[in-house]
């Protein structure tokens, strides 16, 4: 029979998390990891047991401190209520869409971020680059999953554009339907490994999972909607584990990616426009008119685009008036 440690190991359980528990907790409490976040109910899994339980953590403040998926939880052996939510090896989060300035929580404990998007009409470098932003944020490593290869017969073309975003960034092209071609991903989904899928709605993240079990479990857009926007077939975000051992954890698309506090992320994403910011005249260059702009020279010299320099600025400026409003707040 597997020992508790073993069972654990296979959920995604390592030092880093059993170094955070004290020796009287571990005699009262046990970590559970949480599967799927619900309207007042999370599933959470753990070494022998799986329960639905209440999400909510007496005192949790900030909300940050509520659990989310892919976090580690103590929860009470006899009540089996949650007493606290582990240290985070990382946090995705993006800020709510509307009006009011929300962060929202998308998954917790990843070791790899597939950015899936399609060769097609909806493939745009300017969406791969926000999520990039955030794989490099919050340091995840980053695999680019170009799916409907199928449907298309430039693939290398899509490909081409998103290798172009950062050196030496990871692109894969599949078919996601067919099992032979996304078995190249199972190098990132060994035994306890979590792979988080983001992406828009429509662009085959669930498609892989399913592919990847070996199973049509989950729900996939029956037909693609006329516009090409996708309606949300994923509601909710859950973990699904694979034959292999590692997890996947799918998502519902996102209409529009709002980063939340990325400054770390476009810099490195960006680092080759701020290689060059750094020969411009002032040091608060605006790249706009000022005389020995050396982005401007770049751009006139074609080793820049001014396409990724103005997503870059979009991106910057976003950002900045999200950090003044935090700070703001903060006062
Ligand atoms: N031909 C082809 N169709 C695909 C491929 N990947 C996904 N599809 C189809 O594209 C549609 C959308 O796929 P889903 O897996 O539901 O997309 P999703 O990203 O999970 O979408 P949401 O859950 O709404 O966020 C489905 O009809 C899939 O069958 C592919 O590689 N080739
Ligand atoms: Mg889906
Ligand atoms: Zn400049």
């Amino acid at each position: 029979m597997k020992s508790t440690e073993e069972a654990l190991e296979e959920l995604g359980w390592r030092a880093f998390f059993s170094e955070q528990v004290s020796v009287e907790e571990a005699l009262q409490c046990r970590p559970v990891r949480v599967m799927a976040v619900h309207r007042g109910k999370i599933d959470v899994i753990g070494a022998k047991s799986q329960h639905s339980i209440a999400p909510y953590i007496p005192d949790a403040r900030p909300s940050d401190d509520h659990p989310t998926v892919g976090d580690w939880l103590l929860i009470d052996e006899v009540t089996l209520q949650p007493t606290r939510v582990l240290r985070r090896l990382n946090l995705f989060k993006r800020r709510a869409p509307g009006v009011v300035r929300k962060e929202q929580m998308i998954a917790a404990n990843v070791d790899t971020l597939f950015i899936v998007a399609s060769c097609n009409q909806d493939f745009s470098v300017a969406r791969l680059e926000r999520y990039l932003v955030l794989a490099r944020e919050v340091q995840v490593n980053p695999v680019v999953v170009l799916t409907k290869t199928d449907l298309t017969d430039t693939p290398d073309t899509f490909a081409t554009a998103a290798r172009s975003i950062e050196s030496g960034l990871r692109v894969e092209t599949v078919n996601g339907r067919d099992p032979a071609s996304v078995s190249r991903l199972a190098t990132w989904c060994g035994k306890g490994e979590t792979v988080a899928l983001l992406g828009s709605s429509g662009a085959g993240k669930s498609t892989l999972v399913n592919t990847l079990r070996g199973s049509n479990g989950i729900a996939t857009q029956a037909i693609r909607a006329a516009d090409g926007t996708g309606r949300h077939t994923t509601t909710g975000r859950k973990m699904h584990r694979l034959i292999g051992g590692g997890w996947l954890l799918d998502t519902p698309g996102m209409r529009e990616l709002q980063l939340a506090d990325a400054a770390a992320g476009i810099s490195e994403v960006f680092d080759d426009i701020l290689q060059v910011a750094q020969d411009c005249r002032f040091s608060d260059c605006g790249h706009e008119s000022e005389p020995g702009c050396a982005v401007r020279a770049a751009i006139s010299a074609g080793t820049l685009t001014s396409e990724r320099v103005n997503r870059w600025r979009r991106l910057e400026a976003e950002d900045g008036v999200d950090a003044a409003f935090l700070r703001k707040r903060r006062r």
